[in-house]
């Protein structure tokens, strides 16, 4: 997402067969209501809607069967546009939908040789095993599956990619995390930086850091946004809320730091659920969120250092 303007694949992924609380299927339906392609193409950037996933295989029930049939259709989907020299916008829908999205760029980098980052920006380490899970939710399992922890089923089409390594993923907003996953996130040494951290020092140095960590390795940044990231009182049409998220001006300004490192190549924007909104302010933080990671900002120039400003 660096200055010039890119090419950017909408695919909708009206998933929520990996949660218990219905009305995330209505979520791609609300960003483009929200006018996500507009704000998008108003940017400058050549944006094509590829409208919703069709799962492989109609999925009536919840569960790790009903989210595989959605996560290979996405992983294609996903791995196409990438080929196409195009930034896969993946929006949902469920956070089960990332098993599916980081899957197609996980075997686009393994084509190239390139490694993956992931940044994680949730209230949640989404790092369950189905043996650690409390809740049985597919949504709080994707970043486990990928860094390849037993106890799943095949997830994957073969042959599958080689899994996520945990230490080129880094949960970013972190403040809720069951017993199971805190001993598997600090075992497998995934990186975090979490609320704590995040008031005692702002966003600004500990995202600078992981974003220089990114750069030294030369790695495609894939950023999966949980809007349960956000604190509820901005956006309140999500399932799981928890209190102490990050604040409008901090998201605003991750996207913009965002932008400004051209490093972004992926993007998933999940657990949206309009059912739950009000008025359709979620969604609107949402794109405007969206928007400044794609560029938008308030003058056509950098901002100036603050001792550069002409003085009165
Ligand atoms: N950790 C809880 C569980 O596994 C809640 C997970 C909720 N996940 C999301 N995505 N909303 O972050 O059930
Ligand atoms: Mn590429
Ligand atoms: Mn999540
Ligand atoms: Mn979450």
């Amino acid at each position: 997402t660096s200055d010039p303007a890119c090419r950017i694949a909408l695919i909708g992924v009206p998933i929520e067969v990996g949660t218990s609380e219905p009305g995330a299927l209505m979520g791609p339906a609300a960003l483009r209501t929200a006018g996500l392609v507009r704000a998008l193409s108003d940017l400058g950037h050549a944006v094509t809607d590829h409208g919703d996933v069709v799962p492989d295989e109609p999925a009536e029930s919840r569960g790790l069967a009903a989210v595989t049939a959605w996560s290979r259709a996405l992983s294609r989907a996903v791995l196409a546009a990438l080929e196409a020299g195009a930034l896969p916008l993946a929006v949902g829908g469920d956070h089960s939908l990332s098993l599916g999205s980081i899957d197609g760029v996980m075997r686009h980098c393994a084509s190239q040789g390139r490694p993956l980052f992931v940044l994680w920006l949730d209230a949640h380490a989404d790092f369950n095993t189905p043996e650690t899970s409390p809740s049985g939710n597919v949504h709080g399992m994707p970043l486990a599956a990928l860094c390849g922890e037993p106890g799943f089923p095949r997830l994957f089409a073969e042959p599958a990619p080689p899994p996520l390594a945990p230490s080129h993923v880094h949960l970013f907003g972190l403040r809720s995390i069951d017993a199971g996953e805190r001993a598997l996130v600090t075992a497998r040494r995934v990186g975090v930086t979490d609320m704590r951290t995040i008031d005692e020092f702002g966003v600004v140095a500990p995202l600078r850091r992981v974003l220089d960590g990114v750069s030294a390795l030369g790695a495609h940044l894939h950023v999966s946004l949980d809007i349960d990231f956000l604190d509820p009182s901005i956006a309140p049409g999500v399932g799981t809320t928890v209190p102490g998220g990050a604040t409008f001006r901090e998201a605003h300004l991750i996207m913009e730091m965002l932008h400004d490192s051209g490093l972004v190549r992926s993007l998933d924007v999940v657990e949206l659920n309009p059912f739950l909104d009000e008025r359709g302010r979620s969604a609107r933080v949402l794109v405007e969120l969206v928007a400044s990671l794609f560029g938008r900002r308030i003058l056509d120039r950098p901002t100036l250092p603050v001792e550069a400003v002409p003085g009165d």
